[in-house]
């Protein structure tokens, strides 16, 4: 008897902490809103490192398809954002990345890693 209502006790006490979480996510409208008409466009993509420009931060990748973006698959340049760690684009290195639409319409790889 003791040992449920210990139970219950804890139950109470994980709701009351999802309850007083759950307006602390929502209170923030003017966030969510700017979120949403600035949705961010991006999508995964794996492939080969063709070239890299270390000094321009940029890099060709002989990339797969992109579902999430409608692309096929193809070779193309990428700039690498800021503080994107450019290590593992090595020429031959196969890479999985997420490319984000920046405001002037291009692509960026906005993570890089080894495959
Ligand atoms: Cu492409």
């Amino acid at each position: 008897m003791l040992r449920k209502l210990v139970a219950a006790c804890g139950l109470a006490a994980a709701l009351a902490a999802a309850l007083a979480a759950a307006p602390a996510l929502a209170a923030d409208p003017a966030h969510d809103m700017k979120g949403m008409s600035h949705a961010t466009v991006a999508g995964e993509g794996t492939g080969v490192v063709k070239s890299v420009d270390a000094a321009k931060r940029s890099v060709v990748i002989d990339h797969g398809p992109i579902p999430s973006l409608q692309w096929p698959g193809m070779t193309m340049p990428f700039a690498v954002a800021k503080g994107v760690d450019m290590a593992p684009a090595k020429p031959g290195a196969k890479v999985a990345f997420t490319v984000e639409k920046q405001p002037d319409g291009s692509f960026a790889i906005v993570r890089l890693a080894a495959q």
